[in-house]
């Protein structure tokens, strides 16, 4: 029996990731007074490495050649990313991200169904409540009974470590969840835990490889606007709803 659905965030709730995570990196490094642009095919490479603070490691690392580190890199990595992240819950508040299709529907029948909600991400924490304030309402964060987000685990996506943390916290056993993602990182994180897995792609992750997963869609779909299936099954459905979820989770 389908129990809970667990969500990532960038990506698969709202597409944060071009026009909302890689400005607000550019604007921190604007304002600490670093001339490092990542414009928006640089970024989808950096996605490679998932969190903000290893994503800027990755930067230097791999395209910098020139730049030499000073003593305290550790502090200016831990302050840009300070810095990116403020910026990026000031854009969130000008309401620069809106929910992707079918996202806000999907989780009102969750909760009107009394399946648990929770959420596994890289992202900071501070960023994904600003999200759910941002689009869903003050008291959005509160529809999630485990939040994990962040440091909270040392080894990020696309270990399973998140998702084990947020099983943990729930109570339940994999098999009586589904996970909903949109990257190569993610599902390797999710499936990697055990979870039958949903996703949904956007522009970065068209083209990632997505092994075992239940089903591969444009999106969630809306009565009207439904989705494209890219791989998979749904006989007769034009958007995700909780049958169609409780037929992937029981025949796969
Ligand atoms: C999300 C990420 C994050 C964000 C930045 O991956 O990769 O790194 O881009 O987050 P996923 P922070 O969707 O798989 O969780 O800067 O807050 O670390
Ligand atoms: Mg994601």
């Amino acid at each position: 029996m389908l129990k809970a659905l667990i969500f990532d965030v960038d990506g698969t709730l709202a597409d944060t990731e071009r026009d909302g995570h890689r400005v607000a990196f550019n604007s921190a490094f604007h304002e600490l007074g670093l001339d490092w642009v990542w414009d928006a095919p640089l970024y989808g490479k950096l996605l490679e490495v998932t969190g903000g603070k290893e994503r800027i490691r990755f930067y230097v690392d791999s395209f910098c050649p020139d730049f030499s580190k000073p003593k305290d890199f550790d502090d200016l990595v831990l302050a840009l990313h300070k810095a990116k992240t403020r910026h990026y819950v000031e854009l969130l508040g000008r309401g620069g991200i809106p929910l992707r299709n079918g996202v806000k529907r999907l989780l009102n029948e969750a909760r009107e169904s009394g399946i648990r909600l929770a959420i596994a991400t890289t992202t900071t924490p501070e960023n994904v409540t600003a999200l759910l304030r941002n689009t869903l309402g003050g008291d959005a964060a509160e529809w999630f009974e485990v939040i994990a987000a962040g440091d909270i685990v040392p080894a990020k996506k696309p270990a399973p470590d998140i998702y084990f943390w947020a099983l943990d916290k729930l109570k339940l056993d994999a098999a009586r969840c589904l996970a909903v993602e949109d990257s190569e990182n993610g599902v390797k994180s999710s499936v990697g835990a055990g979870l039958k897995t949903v996703v949904t792609v956007n522009d970065y992750t068209l083209d990632h490889p997505f092994p075992g997963v239940v089903a591969v869609l444009s999106d969630l779909g809306e009565p009207g606007r439904p989705f494209r299936m890219l791989s998979g099954e749904a006989p007769g459905q034009d958007c995700v709803d909780l049958d169609l979820l409780r037929y992937w989770h029981a025949k796969f």
